[in-house]
């Protein structure tokens, strides 16, 4: 295809170093505001185009495919791709990219932001002092959770997990965790954090903080609800940093309504933006806008992650990060999104 036919378009802003390198592929367009694209806008734009990079708040649904014939190509500047209709993109011979391994740093800090925000009710003291509650020392003053010495379980020991891991063993924590896939990993998993892969139902009970690092799909929507709630230890902290969908939220306002947990630390909501309102009432709940790989170095290198991975399908190869696989004239599924 001559460069002047190839039509780029990006949902986010792509700064001008990066830019460059689409502009010698062809003419790259890109949404410039601070709100995401809506998505009728984004079919129309779409229509004429080769290649779509995009973010984890597009979704890109299979109407929207179907209505853009000449794509072949979608780049998610995102980890998660649960935004993207990957079977749809498989049928209809599109590649899908992710940009898996930049983030990992940025999102376990964010995890364990929220883990000692909670743990020590940073948010809540904060609120304290700036309304000048504040009357002095006391010895009981906004007692919280001690850390060192107690059990943090991830669920989903892949590469933020093994961060958050490094991170807790760094303030003497225990690390239990739970993993998809076979047990080749475990012996070194185990010995570089002195950590035990448990089950689901065993970590529940025995940790004192919890944090959520798998994909969402379908086999892990509403993992955490009533039932895995009822096994946690009242005393347990959970933390979010993966996708809204892992924890059915409603029993998630339950659950800290009726002090059956003692406190959670979200970056990401089962609606998103829609936060669930009692969330908002809770002091022992900490909320953030999904911002954990919000850090300008690992923004910056997930978009240029990402723009390889277009190239590369635009080049006619296989991405580094391809979701799926182009296999002659069509594309087939090669990575299976369960937990
Ligand atoms: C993105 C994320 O910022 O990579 C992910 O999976 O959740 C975040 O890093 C989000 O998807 C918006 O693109």
């Amino acid at each position: 295809m001559k460069k002047t036919e190839t039509k780029i378009f990006s949902t986010l802003a792509i700064p001008d170093e990066l830019a460059a390198d689409l502009r010698t592929l062809g003419n790259l367009e890109m949404w410039t505001e601070d709100v995401p694209m809506p998505n009728e806008q984004l079919t129309i734009q779409l229509k004429d185009c080769q290649a779509l990079l995009c973010s984890g708040s597009n979704r890109i649904t299979a109407e929207m495919m179907s209505a853009c014939p000449k794509l072949k190509v979608i780049a998610n500047v995102s980890v998660g791709y649960d935004n993207i209709d990957v079977d749809a993109a498989t049928k209809a011979g599109i590649l899908v990219t992710n940009t898996p391994g930049v983030l990992d740093n940025a999102t376990a800090d964010m995890a364990f932001a929220l883990l000692l925000a909670v743990a020590r009710r940073l948010v809540e003291a904060d609120q304290y002092v700036r309304s000048g509650q504040w009357q002095g020392f006391h010895p009981s003053l906004m007692l919280g959770h001690e850390i060192t010495g107690k059990v943090l379980g991830i669920v989903g020991m892949g590469r933020i997990g093994e961060a958050m891991a490094r991170r807790a063993r760094g303030f003497g924590m225990e690390v239990i965790y739970t993993r998809r896939g076979g047990q080749e990993k475990d012996e070194r998993l185990n010995e570089q954090y002195s950590a035990r892969r448990v089950s689901l139902g065993e970590l529940l009970k025995n940790s004192d903080f919890i944090s959520l690092h798998c994909p969402l799909s379908p086999t892990t929507r509403h993992l955490i609800g009533r039932v895995e709630f009822s096994q946690m230890k009242k005393t347990a902290i959970l933390i979010n940093t993966s996708r809204g969908g892992v924890i059915n939220e409603a029993e998630l306002v339950s659950a800290i309504a009726e002090k059956s947990i003692a406190g959670a630390g979200l970056d990401v909501f089962e609606f998103e933006p829609e936060v669930n309102a009692q969330l908002l009432t809770f002091s022992n709940v900490v909320l953030a806008p999904h911002i954990a790989s919000a850090t300008n170095d690992t923004r910056l290198a997930m978009k240029r992650l990402a723009i390889k991975n277009l190239i590369a399908a635009l080049d006619g190869g296989n991405p580094p990060n391809a979701i799926n696989k182009k296999n002659e004239s069509t594309v087939t599924i090669a990575v299976p999104a369960t937990p």
